[in-house]
């Protein structure tokens, strides 16, 4: 494999011995701790820590380049939390400001992919107090009543745990009671930076660490998947990074529930952040490598296009990312011809199997459970743009 040798000569050639004997260790396909994570951070060179993801990507993965057709639905933009980073919810004292859905006009959604290949919705939005347990049980079960084979991924940790609250039930009794409506899987937002000592200054009033693990936990204990991500590049340290992913993957080790773990780069446009600078492109290929060569037991590593850029999601293909999610809308035709990358939503399936082909990586359409639904590769290319 050429990965390998690229790795074992970079390893081999690397001055800094504490570098040299993890990378060793991963070649060896050993666990690397705590601190090895931040001297990784903290010292390897972009090409040290790429090579090295690249390798243990392509162990697992190959060139394979996963993609899900789904569409998001999102029941509302009011919230009752009022995290600093966030540029898209209306605080509930605004609430005329924001939009509110009815299930009717969620099902209508819904509706609007009849005859559509997709296989799954992926509901996610403010934490409004109108919407309670009862209402998403209902909405769920409207879905799956129309469309029983479409998977039902929905609400973060922080919208579950104000839900369960104010329906005075048990996360267990909670996360049953969604479950057998036809809740699917969780997503993995909400989860920013576990240590109180950031998560304290950037979101303060929504569920803590031990309250998000808590509910993966037990939807892991209940069959279901999750994902997890972590929001980067604002006010922590490279030891608030590490710590974050070993909580996860000391979850993992237990229950083995979480298939995707997602950095999200932290954009600073029309927030309470905005005077924080963004990462560098440099700094974000580095997160992904980092996170590839820590997260030894989550299968995927995912980027998320819309937060990094369509060119800068080609390129973590080659820093452990093997997964690409954003926005899939073969019915927003229009948006193509509307202008500006930025102002673009979406992408069409054909769209992102040629970004995907452009770097030379094998283009596979996945359930959300990572069962493929179809490899590209035989696909003559289409031309855009
Ligand atoms: O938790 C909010 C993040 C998350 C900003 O599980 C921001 O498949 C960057 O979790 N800059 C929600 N990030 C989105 C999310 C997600 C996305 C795609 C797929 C999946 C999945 C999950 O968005 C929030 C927060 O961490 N976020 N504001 C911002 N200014
Ligand atoms: Fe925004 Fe979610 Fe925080 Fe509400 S809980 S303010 S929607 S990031």
């Amino acid at each position: 494999m050429q990965s390998l040798r690229a790795a074992q000569k970079l390893v081999k050639q690397e001055k800094n011995s504490r570098l040299q004997q993890i990378g060793e260790k991963i070649l060896e396909g050993k666990r690397i701790n705590f601190d090895e994570g931040v001297i990784l951070f903290e010292e390897a060179s972009l090409p040290f820590a790429g090579t090295l993801a690249n390798y243990v990507r392509e162990k697992l993965h190959g060139d394979k380049t996963y993609f899900n057709r789904n569409f998001h639905i999102e029941p509302t933009n009011v919230c009752v939390f009022a995290c600093k980073f966030c540029s898209y919810s209306r605080l509930y004292a605004h609430k005329e400001e924001g939009w509110e859905l009815t299930s009717d006009e969620m099902l209508n959604i819904v509706k609007k992919y009849d005859g559509q290949p997709v296989t799954e919705v992926h509901i996610v939005g403010g934490v409004h107090p109108k919407m309670n347990l009862q209402f998403f049980a209902e909405l769920i079960r409207k879905i799956k009543l129309h469309r029983p084979d479409l998977h039902v991924k929905g609400f973060t940790a922080v919208e579950l745990d104000y839900m369960f609250r104010k329906a005075k039930m048990t996360v267990e009794e909670g996360m049953r009671f969604l479950h057998d409506a036809g809740l699917d899987s969780m997503p993995g937002g909400g989860a920013e930076i576990f240590h109180p000592e950031i998560r304290q200054q950037i979101s303060d009033d929504k569920v803590n660490a031990e309250g998000w693990l808590n509910i993966h936990k037990t939807a892991h204990k209940l069959g279901m998947q999750t994902n997890a991500t972590l929001l980067y590049g604002h006010l922590e340290k490279y030891w608030h990074r590490i710590d974050h992913m070993e909580r996860l993957r000391q979850l993992q080790d237990e229950t083995h529930g979480f298939n995707t773990f997602i950095p999200l780069k932290f954009r600073n446009g029309d927030n309470e952040m905005s005077n924080v600078a963004e990462s560098s492109i440099v700094e974000d290929m580095k997160m992904y490598a980092v996170s590839r060569l820590y997260m030894d037991n989550f299968p995927h590593l995912k980027a998320y296009w819309p937060m990094l850029g369509r060119q800068n999601a080609q390129l973590s293909l080659n820093f452990g990312v093997n997964d690409l999610d954003g926005t899939i809308d073969d019915t927003t035709k229009i948006y193509s011809m509307a202008g500006s990358e930025e102002q673009k939503p979406a992408l069409s399936t054909a769209e992102l199997v040629n970004l995907i082909k452009q770097v030379k990586r094998e283009p596979v359409e996945r359930d959300t459970l990572y069962n493929v639904v179809k490899n590209y590769n035989d696909e003559v290319e289409v031309a855009w743009n």
